[in-house]
Protein backbone atom coordinates (compact mmCIF):
# COMPACT_ATOMS: atom_id res chain seq x y z
CA UNK A 1 0.00 0.00 0.00
CA UNK A 2 2.90 2.56 0.85
CA UNK A 3 4.27 1.77 -2.53
CA UNK A 4 1.19 2.17 -3.97
CA UNK A 5 0.81 5.44 -2.42
CA UNK A 6 4.35 6.80 -3.17
CA UNK A 7 4.17 5.91 -6.61
CA UNK A 8 0.38 7.35 -6.83
CA UNK A 9 2.02 10.94 -5.33
CA UNK A 10 5.18 10.39 -8.06
CA UNK A 11 2.66 10.13 -10.72
CA UNK A 12 0.30 13.03 -9.83
CA UNK A 13 3.70 15.40 -9.22
CA UNK A 14 4.83 14.23 -12.89
CA UNK A 15 1.68 15.24 -14.05
CA UNK A 16 1.55 18.52 -12.34
CA UNK A 17 4.96 19.20 -13.89
CA UNK A 18 3.37 18.17 -17.09
CA UNK A 19 0.36 20.07 -16.77
CA UNK A 20 1.60 23.47 -15.33
CA UNK A 21 1.07 25.95 -18.10
CA UNK A 22 -1.93 23.66 -20.03
CA UNK A 23 -4.55 25.80 -22.05
CA UNK A 24 -7.18 26.37 -19.19
CA UNK A 25 -9.98 25.96 -21.78
CA UNK A 26 -10.55 24.59 -25.55
CA UNK A 27 -10.45 28.68 -26.80
CA UNK A 28 -7.39 29.83 -25.55
CA UNK A 29 -4.44 31.11 -27.33
CA UNK A 30 -0.49 31.06 -25.85
CA UNK A 31 1.31 34.68 -26.06
CA UNK A 32 4.71 35.14 -24.83
CA UNK A 33 4.37 38.13 -22.67
CA UNK A 34 7.53 40.45 -23.79
CA UNK A 35 5.61 40.54 -27.31
CA UNK A 36 2.03 40.15 -26.68
CA UNK A 37 1.61 43.60 -28.45
CA UNK A 38 -1.82 44.87 -29.70
CA UNK A 39 -2.58 41.26 -30.77
CA UNK A 40 -3.55 39.99 -27.19
CA UNK A 41 -6.08 42.83 -27.21
CA UNK A 42 -7.30 42.01 -30.58
CA UNK A 43 -7.38 38.45 -29.11
CA UNK A 44 -9.19 39.36 -25.73
CA UNK A 45 -11.56 41.11 -28.38
CA UNK A 46 -12.75 37.55 -30.20
CA UNK A 47 -13.23 36.35 -27.18
CA UNK A 48 -10.65 33.79 -27.17
CA UNK A 49 -8.98 33.12 -23.82
CA UNK A 50 -5.80 34.76 -23.31
CA UNK A 51 -2.92 33.02 -21.42
CA UNK A 52 0.42 35.13 -20.86
CA UNK A 53 3.70 33.33 -20.00
CA UNK A 54 6.65 34.93 -18.83
CA UNK A 55 10.39 33.73 -19.50
CA UNK A 56 10.38 31.65 -16.65
CA UNK A 57 6.99 30.11 -17.49
CA UNK A 58 7.56 29.99 -21.30
CA UNK A 59 10.63 28.03 -20.08
CA UNK A 60 8.82 25.16 -18.35
CA UNK A 61 6.64 24.79 -21.66
CA UNK A 62 6.12 20.92 -22.78
CA UNK A 63 4.77 20.20 -26.25
CA UNK A 64 1.67 18.77 -24.76
CA UNK A 65 1.31 22.01 -23.03
CA UNK A 66 1.34 23.66 -26.45
CA UNK A 67 -1.03 21.07 -27.98
CA UNK A 68 -3.73 21.81 -25.91
CA UNK A 69 -4.21 25.85 -27.19
CA UNK A 70 -5.91 26.40 -30.51
CA UNK A 71 -2.62 28.88 -31.72
CA UNK A 72 0.56 30.02 -30.29
CA UNK A 73 0.41 34.08 -30.91
CA UNK A 74 3.83 35.77 -30.88
CA UNK A 75 2.95 39.12 -31.61
CA UNK A 76 4.82 42.52 -32.89
CA UNK A 77 6.18 44.29 -29.89
CA UNK A 78 5.91 47.50 -32.08
CA UNK A 79 9.45 49.72 -32.89
CA UNK A 80 11.94 47.18 -31.93
CA UNK A 81 14.89 46.27 -34.40
CA UNK A 82 16.19 43.57 -32.69
CA UNK A 83 14.14 40.30 -31.87
CA UNK A 84 13.20 39.83 -28.06
CA UNK A 85 12.41 36.26 -28.97
CA UNK A 86 15.57 34.46 -27.01
CA UNK A 87 13.47 32.46 -24.66
CA UNK A 88 11.04 30.96 -27.62
CA UNK A 89 14.35 30.62 -30.14
CA UNK A 90 15.65 29.25 -26.96
CA UNK A 91 13.18 26.11 -26.50
CA UNK A 92 11.72 26.03 -29.94
CA UNK A 93 12.31 22.19 -30.30
CA UNK A 94 9.94 21.79 -27.48
CA UNK A 95 6.92 23.95 -28.73
CA UNK A 96 7.11 23.60 -32.74
CA UNK A 97 6.96 20.46 -32.94
CA UNK A 98 3.29 21.14 -31.39
CA UNK A 99 2.15 23.88 -34.30
CA UNK A 100 0.47 21.30 -36.71
CA UNK A 101 -2.07 23.48 -37.68
CA UNK A 102 -2.42 27.02 -39.56
CA UNK A 103 0.65 29.01 -39.67
CA UNK A 104 0.76 33.34 -40.56
CA UNK A 105 4.09 34.44 -40.44
CA UNK A 106 4.34 37.96 -40.88
CA UNK A 107 7.24 40.19 -42.59
CA UNK A 108 5.95 43.68 -41.14
CA UNK A 109 4.58 45.64 -38.41
CA UNK A 110 1.04 45.73 -37.91
CA UNK A 111 1.57 46.96 -34.41
CA UNK A 112 2.82 50.17 -35.24
CA UNK A 113 0.13 50.70 -38.30
CA UNK A 114 -2.86 49.41 -36.31
CA UNK A 115 -6.14 50.83 -35.00
CA UNK A 116 -9.75 50.26 -35.92
CA UNK A 117 -10.75 50.43 -39.40
CA UNK A 118 -7.04 50.33 -40.52
CA UNK A 119 -5.83 47.07 -42.78
CA UNK A 120 -3.27 46.24 -39.62
CA UNK A 121 -5.92 45.75 -37.35
CA UNK A 122 -7.82 43.84 -40.08
CA UNK A 123 -4.43 41.46 -41.19
CA UNK A 124 -4.04 41.05 -36.92
CA UNK A 125 -7.93 39.71 -36.60
CA UNK A 126 -7.93 37.73 -39.36
CA UNK A 127 -4.60 35.90 -39.25
CA UNK A 128 -5.07 35.38 -35.53
CA UNK A 129 -8.51 33.70 -35.89
CA UNK A 130 -7.33 31.89 -39.32
CA UNK A 131 -4.58 30.49 -37.21
CA UNK A 132 -6.75 29.48 -34.13
CA UNK A 133 -9.63 27.98 -36.62
CA UNK A 134 -7.72 24.54 -37.48
CA UNK A 135 -8.34 21.92 -34.75
CA UNK A 136 -4.76 21.37 -34.55
CA UNK A 137 -2.68 24.04 -32.94
CA UNK A 138 -1.37 26.81 -35.41
CA UNK A 139 1.30 29.80 -35.09
CA UNK A 140 1.08 33.61 -35.72
CA UNK A 141 4.18 35.64 -35.74
CA UNK A 142 4.97 39.12 -36.37
CA UNK A 143 8.60 39.91 -37.20
CA UNK A 144 7.93 43.33 -36.56
CA UNK A 145 11.36 45.20 -37.66
CA UNK A 146 13.76 42.47 -36.55
CA UNK A 147 15.18 42.20 -39.56
CA UNK A 148 14.66 45.79 -40.97
CA UNK A 149 18.12 46.33 -41.42
CA UNK A 150 19.37 43.27 -42.28
CA UNK A 151 20.91 42.24 -46.00
CA UNK A 152 20.02 38.73 -45.81
CA UNK A 153 19.51 35.99 -42.41
CA UNK A 154 18.71 32.99 -41.41
CA UNK A 155 15.58 33.35 -39.22
CA UNK A 156 16.31 30.71 -35.55
CA UNK A 157 12.84 31.00 -34.74
CA UNK A 158 11.71 29.13 -37.41
CA UNK A 159 13.67 26.88 -38.17
CA UNK A 160 12.22 23.98 -36.76
CA UNK A 161 9.75 23.91 -39.79
CA UNK A 162 12.52 24.39 -42.29
CA UNK A 163 14.89 26.81 -43.80
CA UNK A 164 13.79 30.71 -43.77
CA UNK A 165 15.98 33.62 -44.94
CA UNK A 166 14.53 36.80 -44.69
CA UNK A 167 16.02 40.16 -45.94
CA UNK A 168 15.23 43.93 -45.01
CA UNK A 169 17.33 46.81 -46.24
CA UNK A 170 14.25 47.07 -48.66
CA UNK A 171 13.51 50.24 -50.63
CA UNK A 172 9.90 51.36 -49.57
CA UNK A 173 7.40 49.05 -50.89
CA UNK A 174 3.73 50.26 -50.37
CA UNK A 175 1.87 48.16 -53.14
CA UNK A 176 0.84 44.99 -51.73
CA UNK A 177 -1.04 42.52 -53.10
CA UNK A 178 -2.70 38.76 -51.79
CA UNK A 179 -2.16 35.92 -53.41
CA UNK A 180 -4.33 33.75 -51.52
CA UNK A 181 -8.10 32.70 -51.69
CA UNK A 182 -8.52 32.12 -47.73
CA UNK A 183 -10.80 32.69 -44.62
CA UNK A 184 -6.51 33.82 -43.35
CA UNK A 185 -7.28 37.51 -45.72
CA UNK A 186 -10.97 37.64 -44.82
CA UNK A 187 -11.63 41.43 -44.75
CA UNK A 188 -8.55 42.79 -46.40
CA UNK A 189 -7.66 43.81 -50.20
CA UNK A 190 -4.89 44.79 -52.04
CA UNK A 191 -5.64 48.73 -50.84
CA UNK A 192 -5.63 47.61 -47.30
CA UNK A 193 -2.40 46.47 -47.16
CA UNK A 194 -0.81 49.08 -48.92
CA UNK A 195 0.57 52.30 -48.54
CA UNK A 196 1.49 51.77 -44.95
CA UNK A 197 4.38 54.08 -45.57
CA UNK A 198 6.47 51.32 -46.27
CA UNK A 199 4.13 48.01 -46.08
CA UNK A 200 6.96 45.75 -45.75
CA UNK A 201 10.21 45.25 -43.28
CA UNK A 202 11.47 41.62 -44.32
CA UNK A 203 11.11 39.55 -47.47
CA UNK A 204 11.25 35.78 -47.76
CA UNK A 205 14.02 34.63 -49.67
CA UNK A 206 13.25 30.93 -48.81
CA UNK A 207 11.17 28.97 -46.90
CA UNK A 208 9.95 25.52 -47.16
CA UNK A 209 7.56 25.49 -50.21
CA UNK A 210 7.12 21.70 -51.12
CA UNK A 211 3.47 20.02 -50.63
CA UNK A 212 1.21 20.96 -47.50
CA UNK A 213 4.29 24.02 -46.51
CA UNK A 214 4.19 27.55 -46.92
CA UNK A 215 3.03 29.77 -49.82
CA UNK A 216 3.21 33.53 -50.20
CA UNK A 217 0.02 34.96 -48.38
CA UNK A 218 0.89 38.71 -49.78
CA UNK A 219 3.30 40.00 -51.58
CA UNK A 220 5.70 43.29 -52.37
CA UNK A 221 3.89 43.34 -56.29
CA UNK A 222 5.97 44.60 -59.21
CA UNK A 223 9.32 44.30 -57.07
CA UNK A 224 12.42 46.00 -59.07
CA UNK A 225 15.43 44.19 -58.08
CA UNK A 226 15.41 40.78 -59.92
CA UNK A 227 18.44 39.54 -57.92
CA UNK A 228 15.98 38.20 -55.33
CA UNK A 229 13.98 35.79 -57.67
CA UNK A 230 11.47 37.30 -58.06
CA UNK A 231 8.13 35.11 -58.05
CA UNK A 232 5.16 34.82 -60.57
CA UNK A 233 1.60 33.74 -59.43
CA UNK A 234 -1.16 32.51 -61.12
CA UNK A 235 -3.63 35.51 -61.35
CA UNK A 236 -0.60 37.14 -63.66
CA UNK A 237 0.80 39.07 -60.91
CA UNK A 238 4.68 39.07 -59.31
CA UNK A 239 6.47 40.13 -56.53
CA UNK A 240 8.13 38.63 -53.85
CA UNK A 241 6.33 37.46 -50.83
CA UNK A 242 6.22 39.32 -46.99
CA UNK A 243 3.83 37.50 -45.31
CA UNK A 244 3.67 33.90 -46.04
CA UNK A 245 1.50 30.94 -44.52
CA UNK A 246 0.93 27.26 -44.05
CA UNK A 247 -2.84 25.89 -44.73
CA UNK A 248 -3.77 29.59 -47.36
CA UNK A 249 -4.59 27.97 -50.46
CA UNK A 250 -2.71 30.00 -53.31
CA UNK A 251 -5.12 31.93 -55.59
CA UNK A 252 -6.58 30.33 -58.30
CA UNK A 253 -5.43 27.11 -56.60
CA UNK A 254 -8.55 24.41 -56.07
CA UNK A 255 -10.80 25.78 -59.19
CA UNK A 256 -9.73 22.66 -61.06
CA UNK A 257 -7.58 24.74 -63.90
CA UNK A 258 -3.96 23.72 -64.06
CA UNK A 259 -2.71 27.32 -63.65
CA UNK A 260 0.63 28.93 -63.41
CA UNK A 261 2.81 27.60 -60.59
CA UNK A 262 0.72 25.07 -60.10
CA UNK A 263 1.88 21.38 -60.43
CA UNK A 264 -1.73 19.76 -60.06
CA UNK A 265 -5.25 20.84 -59.34
CA UNK A 266 -7.75 18.41 -58.33
CA UNK A 267 -10.47 21.01 -58.11
CA UNK A 268 -10.01 20.96 -53.85
CA UNK A 269 -7.50 22.72 -51.48
CA UNK A 270 -7.07 19.10 -49.16
CA UNK A 271 -3.56 17.51 -48.74
CA UNK A 272 -2.96 13.59 -48.92
CA UNK A 273 -4.77 13.03 -52.16
CA UNK A 274 -1.97 13.01 -54.72
CA UNK A 275 -2.54 17.07 -55.14
CA UNK A 276 -1.83 19.05 -51.96
CA UNK A 277 -3.58 22.29 -50.29
CA UNK A 278 -1.04 24.57 -52.40
CA UNK A 279 -1.78 22.55 -56.21
CA UNK A 280 1.68 20.53 -55.67
CA UNK A 281 1.84 17.20 -56.82
CA UNK A 282 2.35 14.99 -53.47
CA UNK A 283 4.91 11.71 -53.06
CA UNK A 284 7.05 12.46 -55.73
CA UNK A 285 8.94 9.64 -56.72
CA UNK A 286 6.12 7.13 -55.68
CA UNK A 287 6.42 4.54 -52.75
CA UNK A 288 4.04 2.38 -51.42
CA UNK A 289 1.20 4.89 -50.27
CA UNK A 290 1.29 6.61 -53.39
CA UNK A 291 -2.24 6.42 -54.80
CA UNK A 292 -2.65 4.84 -58.44
CA UNK A 293 -3.35 7.89 -60.37
CA UNK A 294 -3.89 6.99 -64.02
CA UNK A 295 -1.96 8.81 -66.75
CA UNK A 296 -0.96 6.50 -68.84
CA UNK A 297 0.41 7.24 -71.97
CA UNK A 298 -0.03 5.51 -75.43
CA UNK A 299 2.20 5.14 -78.08
CA UNK A 300 0.93 7.51 -81.61
CA UNK A 301 2.94 5.05 -83.89
CA UNK A 302 1.02 3.32 -86.58
CA UNK A 303 1.45 -0.74 -85.10
CA UNK A 304 2.68 0.06 -81.59
CA UNK A 305 -0.77 1.76 -80.62
CA UNK A 306 -2.53 -0.44 -77.60
CA UNK A 307 -5.37 2.15 -77.34
CA UNK A 308 -9.10 0.02 -77.83
CA UNK A 309 -10.82 0.53 -81.06
CA UNK A 310 -13.16 2.11 -78.92
CA UNK A 311 -11.03 4.74 -78.39
CA UNK A 312 -8.21 7.07 -80.01
CA UNK A 313 -4.07 8.03 -79.12
CA UNK A 314 -4.86 11.70 -78.68
CA UNK A 315 -2.41 14.63 -77.95
CA UNK A 316 -2.82 16.00 -74.34
CA UNK A 317 -0.34 18.42 -72.35
CA UNK A 318 0.66 15.04 -70.43
CA UNK A 319 1.54 13.31 -73.59
CA UNK A 320 -0.33 11.08 -75.63
CA UNK A 321 -3.32 8.98 -74.17
CA UNK A 322 -6.35 6.60 -75.13
CA UNK A 323 -8.89 9.26 -75.48
CA UNK A 324 -12.82 8.31 -75.64
CA UNK A 325 -15.58 9.44 -77.71
CA UNK A 326 -16.90 12.80 -76.22
CA UNK A 327 -19.55 11.29 -73.74
CA UNK A 328 -18.41 8.16 -73.28
CA UNK A 329 -16.07 6.65 -70.10
CA UNK A 330 -14.99 2.96 -69.32
CA UNK A 331 -17.14 0.59 -67.28
CA UNK A 332 -16.18 1.06 -64.35
CA UNK A 333 -16.91 3.46 -61.20
CA UNK A 334 -15.94 6.93 -61.70
CA UNK A 335 -13.32 7.25 -59.44
CA UNK A 336 -11.90 4.31 -60.38
CA UNK A 337 -8.47 6.30 -61.44
CA UNK A 338 -6.39 3.27 -62.49
CA UNK A 339 -8.51 2.77 -65.72
CA UNK A 340 -10.36 5.76 -66.43
CA UNK A 341 -9.78 9.55 -65.67
CA UNK A 342 -10.26 13.49 -66.89
CA UNK A 343 -7.28 16.09 -66.99
CA UNK A 344 -7.10 19.48 -65.78
CA UNK A 345 -6.48 21.55 -68.85
CA UNK A 346 -4.60 25.07 -68.15
CA UNK A 347 -7.23 26.21 -71.56
CA UNK A 348 -10.87 25.27 -70.86
CA UNK A 349 -12.74 23.39 -73.55
CA UNK A 350 -12.08 19.56 -72.95
CA UNK A 351 -12.76 18.96 -69.28
CA UNK A 352 -15.30 16.13 -70.99
CA UNK A 353 -12.62 14.00 -72.50
CA UNK A 354 -12.26 10.62 -70.68
CA UNK A 355 -8.77 8.90 -70.79
CA UNK A 356 -8.48 5.49 -70.18
CA UNK A 357 -5.38 2.56 -69.75
CA UNK A 358 -4.02 1.65 -73.31
CA UNK A 359 -6.28 -1.89 -73.91
CA UNK A 360 -9.40 -0.39 -72.17
CA UNK A 361 -13.19 -0.28 -73.89
CA UNK A 362 -14.69 2.83 -73.82
CA UNK A 363 -18.33 1.44 -74.17
CA UNK A 364 -20.26 3.47 -71.66
CA UNK A 365 -22.53 6.35 -72.08
CA UNK A 366 -21.64 8.88 -69.10
CA UNK A 367 -24.25 10.03 -66.80
CA UNK A 368 -25.22 13.25 -68.55
CA UNK A 369 -23.08 12.85 -71.85
CA UNK A 370 -26.15 15.52 -73.12
CA UNK A 371 -24.79 17.99 -70.77
CA UNK A 372 -20.94 18.93 -72.98
CA UNK A 373 -18.19 20.23 -70.74
CA UNK A 374 -19.88 18.97 -67.46
CA UNK A 375 -21.05 15.41 -69.01
CA UNK A 376 -18.80 12.92 -67.43
CA UNK A 377 -17.98 14.50 -64.12
CA UNK A 378 -18.33 11.51 -62.54
CA UNK A 379 -15.23 10.65 -63.55
CA UNK A 380 -12.09 11.68 -61.15
CA UNK A 381 -9.67 14.02 -62.66
CA UNK A 382 -6.38 12.44 -62.68
CA UNK A 383 -3.49 14.31 -61.48
CA UNK A 384 -1.01 14.08 -63.96
CA UNK A 385 2.56 15.52 -64.76
CA UNK A 386 3.20 16.47 -67.85
CA UNK A 387 6.15 14.32 -69.81
CA UNK A 388 5.27 11.53 -67.94
CA UNK A 389 6.13 8.62 -70.21
CA UNK A 390 5.06 4.78 -70.13
CA UNK A 391 2.34 3.16 -68.03
CA UNK A 392 0.77 3.91 -64.91
CA UNK A 393 4.12 6.32 -63.40
CA UNK A 394 2.30 9.44 -62.49
CA UNK A 395 2.74 11.36 -60.35
CA1 LIG B 1 -5.98 26.35 -60.58
CA1 LIG C 1 -6.06 17.78 -53.13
Amino acid sequence: MAIFMKTLLFLTSISLVFSKHAAPDKNSLLFYKLISGPELAIATGLQYTTVVLTDIEWNELTAADVSSYKAVILGDPDMLNDSPLAIPVMNRDVWSPAILGNIVVIGTDPASHGGAGTGADQLMKSAITFVASDPKTGLYVALSEYYGYVDDTTVPLLDQFGEFRVRGNLDCYNKAHITVHSDAVEGLTDALLSNWGCSVHELFLKYPDGPGEFVPLAIAQDFKDTAFGIKEFADGTSGLPYIISRGAPPIKCGDGVLDKGEECDDNNTVNGDGCSYNCMIENHGGGPTTPTKGCDLCDATVGLNKCDITTGCSNTPYGTMCACRPGYRAAVPGDNIDQHWRLQWSIPGHEHRVYVKPGVVCDTLCDHWQLGAAGCAEVSIGVCKPGTTGGNTCP
